[in-house]
């Protein structure tokens, strides 16, 4: 594959500059990156779209349970070794996917509209009509999250909890074709995207378990010079939803928490009110931190359109968006962490890790 920007002409001679997408092969991310591709199209009609495929190490070891791979970036890597070669020129990702600081030399560029960001119950198809609540005693819930283990362990106790790995297509299988599993536990965007939504018997409320930091938001990845496609994908932000994960990411960086650790969020925007709840568990879900503060987020200054003014936040890339507003956002986020670090949320997490390695 050449490692340069390309452009073709169109029947008329005029040039035509091709964008290359990367994507994991994962059928969620394929109709993840498709409708970015088609939003990008819709906005551009002139530009050619080119989608290129890759398989990530985090693809290859998909019986090994996520919290215990540990480190983020298996999935990430290879798509960003393409993006740095210029094999393609933007990556389409769950932003709850990425890590709170990304390597140098590359940003978040657009974080869109999102879906529900709460998490589902699928129910084995013989357990039709029933909630976690009136599943039997020691009914085995499959998910391999830390973060989904704990919340539901604390709120239902009546219940047994064991990992499910692979990808959408697996779990479902895993839960439809063996006797393994009462119910498994996935995000409700996941399984709106890849259209069984026809299988969620139940959406969990906060108060049952509070989602994961960006659950829900796709995230498009680029190079942090390539102030073209920065400018190209801005348009894609949604304010609400990059308002929210700011802070949320910033919760999680100031926690220094990664996906193997029992984190979860709440976040909501109210007349320019942003409210983050924010939580960490014992991986039982015995003990618990959760606290609520808000911010104001008004857009009190003109969005700078300088685009070398390049200030990131966590690791996103905004110009369009309100400056003060986003510091507002991550300043709620390091609050928040320091608030529960104060109460003693490091100790609760080092033990998570300490238990969940020796696992
Ligand atoms: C991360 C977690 C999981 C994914 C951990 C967590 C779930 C792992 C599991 C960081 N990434 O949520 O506590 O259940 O074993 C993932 C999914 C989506 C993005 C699938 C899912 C789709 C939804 C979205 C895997 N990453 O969570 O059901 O765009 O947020």
């Amino acid at each position: 594959m050449s490692g340069e920007s390309t452009s073709c002409q169109d029947d008329n001679g005029k040039v035509i500059r091709v964008i290359r997408i990367g994507t994991r092969k994962s059928q969620l991310a394929r109709i993840q990156t498709d409708s970015v591709a088609a939003k990008l199209k819709e906005l551009y009609p002139d530009i050619q779209l080119e989608i290129v495929g890759m398989t990530t190490t985090g693809d290859r070891i998909l019986d090994t349970a996520l919290s215990k791979i540990g480190e983020k970036s298996l999935f990430t890597k290879e798509l960003e070794n393409a993006l740095e070669k210029n094999e393609v020129d933007l990556v389409v990702h769950s932003l709850k996917d990425l890590p709170t600081t990304l390597p140098p030399g590359f940003t978040i560029g657009a974080v869109l509209k999102r879906e529900n960001p709460h998490d589902a119950i699928v129910l084995h198809p013989q357990n039709a009509g029933k909630t976690l609540d009136t599943l039997p005693q020691n009914s085995v819930i499959g998910t391999s999250s830390l973060r989904r283990a704990a919340q539901l362990k604390r709120r239902f106790p009546h219940l047994d909890f064991k990992d499910i790995r692979g990808n959408l297509n697996t779990r479902l299988k895993k839960l439809d074709e063996k006797e393994d599993f009462a119910a498994i536990v996935l995000a409700a965007a996941g399984l709106k995207r890849m259209g069984w939504e026809d299988r969620i018997s139940q959406i969990l409320e906060p108060e049952d378990c509070m989602y994961a930091v960006g659950q829900g938001a796709l995230a498009i990845e680029v190079r942090a010079v390539d102030a073209d496609i920065l400018e190209m994908v801005s348009v894609l932000h949604h304010r609400d939803t990059l308002l929210r994960c700011i802070a949320e990411r910033a919760f999680l960086r100031s926690l220094e928490g990664g996906c193997s650790v029992p984190v979860a969020v709440n976040t909501e925007m109210k007349d320019s009110q942003l409210y983050l709840t924010g939580a960490v568990y014992s991986l039982d879900g015995s003990d618990r931190l959760k606290d609520t503060m808000q911010t104001s987020v008004m857009d009190c200054d003109k969005p700078s359109e300088d685009a070398d003014e390049l200030v990131q936040h966590v690791g996103i890339t905004a110009c369009k968006v309100s400056n003060p507003a986003q510091d507002s956002a991550e300043r709620l986020g390091m609050d928040l962490a320091n608030l529960l670090l104060s109460k003693g949320a490091k100790e609760i997490l080092t033990v998570a890790r300490q238990l969940n390695d020796a696992r």
